[in-house]
């Protein structure tokens, strides 16, 4: 294997162990790794191995369509240059075309966001979303009051990064086990959910950690809004063609190291939200209902759309 290709096996490999975690951050590392590849790589190397690059980054998560946007846009730049010092280029040249796309939609996203963190109010989230981070955080930071519940998020615990996260700048936190949702809900009285998102549908169908749609139940049981905070180029085009999205199941030793012989431990990372049970998606065009996300992606990104929907 040569160096540029073992540097996105490396990417690959941390996004496949959860070192490199969260939507976006995976989709900022598999931009980055596309682009140091392509720089790095000589003539040979980028016309032999910029597929087996490209696959290397899709197949670390099942669930996550922007990470597949990205490289569709990229394989599509790359198969319409004329020639390897082109290819190389306009490769470079997309990535961060991309990266910048992506940080734009991400200040709108939050921006639109912290507006919605009701001043004194309690909030509830789950899993780990930087989106949701970066929203509570700002909404602080322009001097709102508020209180977080973060759930632990098991087995990997990504629930205690966004606690830690909250705390060190200053937000109040309570933090409980995941099945503890009801009685926080109960006992706070929350004024919304807020959850990240991995993969949304043509529908407008949520896919994000196991355990949102939990989160949902209870925001309707005890009658507060829950809204998810993304960037649309998490949008799953292939499901406007009938896919589903594979739902990621993941390693039952997270679950369970030494589980006895006869019991089978099944790991599912994501679940769906189905849009009667969101409120709003909170994305870089606003707060828009769940069933328009596929519109407002086609005039955002018509670009993305044409290379994501005519590619295999
Ligand atoms: P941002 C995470 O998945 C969570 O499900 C989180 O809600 C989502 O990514 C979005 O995160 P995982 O990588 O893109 O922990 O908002 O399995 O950071």
């Amino acid at each position: 294997m040569t160096d540029a290709l073992r540097l996105v096996e490396e990417v690959a490999w941390k996004i496949k162990r959860m070192e490199i975690r969260g939507a976006t951050a995976i989709l900022r590392a598999s931009l980055e790794a596309m682009r140091e590849f392509a720089l790095r790589a000589d003539d040979r190397e980028l016309g032999e191995h910029f597929r087996r690059a490209v696959d290397l980054l899709l197949n670390a998560r099942p669930t996550e369509p922007a990470v597949r946007n990205a490289l569709l846009y990229l394989t599509y730049v790359f198969r319409e240059s004329g020639d390897l010092r082109e290819a190389r280029r306009r490769v470079v040249d997309a990535s961060q075309r991309f990266l910048a796309i992506l940080d734009e939609a991400l200040k709108r996203v939050v921006e639109y966001g912290w507006r919605r963190i009701p001043d004194g109010g309690v909030i509830m989230t789950h899993c780990h979303s930087k989106t949701v981070v970066n929203i509570l955080v700002r909404a602080h930071r322009e001097g709102k009051k508020f209180i977080v519940i973060t759930s632990e998020t098991r087995p990997l615990y990504q629930g205690r990064r966004t606690a830690r996260e909250l705390a060190g700048s200053g937000v109040k936190v309570y933090h409980i086990v995941d099945a503890a949702m009801r009685w926080a809900a109960r006992r706070f009285k929350p004024d919304l959910a807020l959850i990240g998102a991995d993969a949304i549908t043509s529908t407008g169908v949520v896919i994000n950690k196991i355990g949102s749609k939990l989160l949902a139940l209870v925001a309707r049981e005890f009658d507060f809004p829950l809204y998810v905070a993304t960037t649309l180029l998490k949008l799953d085009v292939r499901t406007l063609a009938g896919e589903y999205v594979p739902i990621e199941m993941r390693d039952p030793s997270e679950v369970w190291p030494d589980a006895p012989s006869g019991v089978e431990v099944l790991n599912p990372a994501f679940e769906t939200v189905s849009p009667e049970c969101i409120d709003g998606i909170i994305c870089e065009a606003g707060v828009i209902p769940p069933h328009d996300v596929l519109r407002v992606f086609k005039e955002l990104y018509p670009e993305i759309w044409k290379v994501a929907t005519q590619q295999e």
